[in-house]
């Protein structure tokens, strides 16, 4: 039986061998799609993360159809002890981590912010990321997992585009594996950028991966 999918996609379609295939969701967080949390506390508009709620909740269940797709979920955060932030000591405006916000300390592990929103919660079966940066495969076993698993191709959603889903998608080019990021399944704060960083992944032959929608994803896994 084959369980391989073909997708359309730009800048082409794709075909995915399901056995192959990871979905990971980035950072799906209270901190960061609701009020109160870190993403609010840098000045940003959350609601403008929440049009990817629905796409995203749609993609899991499609993914969660398929016995064959691993999924992974991903949290960014850092120790409750604060010894894994030092980059963000840099920045004038990210010295809010640790401080206390309307779910707990702001992006620390353990605290209400820092946990998914109910929409897309994971499964006991399904694997959760810890991750102390931007990008999925810094300081975590990330590829590991995925090389133990034959994974080739990743499936990405989350938020927000040009920060986590970008940087993650980076990182996974350069590793060897094939990215679909699922548009309307990730979302930014700031509207231009969600657009920007959608086309750099596609532009140029694909140069970081192809994208499609979440209805031509689950269409295709139909
Ligand atoms: C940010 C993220 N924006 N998950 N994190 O700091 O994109």
């Amino acid at each position: 039986m084959t369980s391989t999918v073909t997708i359309p996609a730009k800048p082409g379609p794709v075909s995915f061998d399901l056995t192959k295939t990871a979905l990971i969701i980035i950072d799906m967080q209270k901190d960061f799609l609701e009020k109160g949390g870190f993403g609010e506390s840098l000045g940003n508009d959350v609601g403008k993360l929440f049009k990817a709620v629905a796409p995203c909740k749609a993609v899991l269940d499609a993914c969660r159809n398929q016995d064959d797709v691993l999924i992974i979920h991903t949290r960014e955060g850092h120790r409750p002890q604060e010894v894994c932030i030092s980059k963000h000591k840099l920045s004038q405006t990210n010295n809010c981590i640790g401080k206390a916000g309307a779910f707990g300390r702001i992006l620390i592990r353990g605290e209400k912010g820092h946990d998914i929103i109910p929409q897309v919660y994971p499964l006991e079966s399904e694997v959760v990321l810890d991750k102390p940066g931007k990008g999925s495969f810094f300081a975590t076993d990330l590829e590991l997992i995925l090389r133990a698993q034959n994974i080739e191709n990743l499936i990405v959603c989350g938020v927000t585009t040009e920060v986590c889903v970008h940087t993650t998608v980076r990182e996974a080019n350069d590793r060897g594996f094939h990215c679909l990021v699922i548009e309307d399944a990730c979302a930014s704060y700031i509207d231009e950028f969600h657009a920007a960083a959608i086309k750099m992944v596609w532009a140029q032959g694909g140069i970081f991966g192809n994208v499609a929608s979440s209805e031509e994803l689950i269409k295709a896994l139909q």
